[in-house]
């Protein structure tokens, strides 16, 4: 179905191609499974962002402390007129750390796949910084990027929040050698990690009691109704969250609570009580292990940034 629907571009498709097709491969495997990229539609980003506040959810109020800690050090590094070019950009709150610390920043790129949550974003920062250059760019930065050829000083990347925990460990080793060829010579690169810890507090992290993880989870099958022609009946599935120790990693899936068949994108899909689609990944390292990860991606690390309980990593590499 995935290879007909590639073969025969200009055939009358009704669905958003890429998604139908990433839906189409991903439900057909044995093990169902969905590209965590699809969370971030204008619902999905409004619920990350309210995840963020969360009690439960230590990463981004403790990756804020380190930035805000660590802002000084890293803009003496990136020089004035600098370029910040952020990865996966959402509503662009903590690139604010580091804009504000920075001597004249020159130019804010920010590159996110929610070009709608991106542009609200981009305005805000505009008005609040009227010497910046803001260039959003919506694109899909698990891919290779071209930035605009004519940005001026140091290039500094941002990649915070963990994102890169979405990848696998030599995925994120391709995204980190992919983003110092786009970042160019010479370039910077500020990578927030969460940190492997104690099992209940990651746990916690996404099983938080509000149930605004478990919104942000089910939201994948009200998108997929609402873009695919979907039938889930989205009160059939359960969110689930849970570490796997062997592959140091929060698991997200949706578990079907019933013997049931769903069509979505054309195609029908039969799930078993209790059968899963795996539709997260959240890696966690140690300090040791991402800084290898790192050095194997042509990355020195000159210097590291952590809370005082260990929990979360701003890491400033260098070409
Ligand atoms: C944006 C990938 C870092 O893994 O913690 C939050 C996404 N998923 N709660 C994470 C997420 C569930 C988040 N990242």
């Amino acid at each position: 179905m995935a290879l007909a629907l590639a073969a025969r571009p200009d055939a009358e498709e009704p669905w958003p191609q890429p998604f139908a097709r990433d839906v189409l491969e991903g439900l057909g495997r044995a093990q169902k499974t969905l590209p965590a990229k699809y969370f971030y539609d204008e619902a999905g980003s409004q619920l990350f962002d309210r995840i963020c506040d969360l009690p439960e959810y230590y990463p981004t109020r403790t990756e804020t402390g380190i930035l805000r800690d660590a802002a000084g050090r890293i803009a003496a590094r990136a020089g004035a007129g600098c370029s910040l070019v952020e990865f996966g950009s959402g509503s662009s709150t903590k690139v604010r750390i580091l804009l504000d610390a920075m001597d004249a920043p020159a130019a804010y790129v920010p590159i996110d796949i929610s070009a709608e949550h991106m542009r609200s974003a981009a305005s805000a920062l505009r008005a609040d910084y009227p010497g910046l250059d803001v260039v959003p760019m919506a694109a899909d930065f698990t891919r290779a990027v071209h930035l605009p050829a004519d940005l001026p000083g140091r290039r500094v990347g941002f990649f915070p929040g963990s994102t890169i925990g979405n990848f696998t460990p030599p995925e994120a080793a391709d995204f980190l050698r992919q983003a110092g060829e786009t970042l160019g010579e010479a370039s910077l690169l500020v990578l927030g990690v969460d940190l492997r810890k104690q099992v209940g507090r990651l746990e916690a992290a996404y099983n938080d009691a509000a149930g605004v993880t478990a919104a942000f989870n089910l939201n994948l099958l009200h998108r997929m109704n609402r873009e695919l022609g979907g039938t889930f009946d989205v009160a059939a599935f359960r969110h689930r969250a849970f570490f796997n120790p062997v592959e140091s990693r929060i698991e997200m899936h949706l578990e079907s609570l019933a013997d049931q068949r769903v069509e979505v994108a054309g195609q029908g899909f039969q799930f078993g009580a209790g059968e899963t689609i795996h539709t997260e990944n959240s890696y966690k390292y140690s300090v040791d292990d991402l800084e290898a990860l790192a050095g194997r991606a042509g990355w020195k690390v000159p210097e590291r940034f952590t809370d005082t309980d260990g929990l979360f990593a701003v890491f400033c590499l260098t070409r």
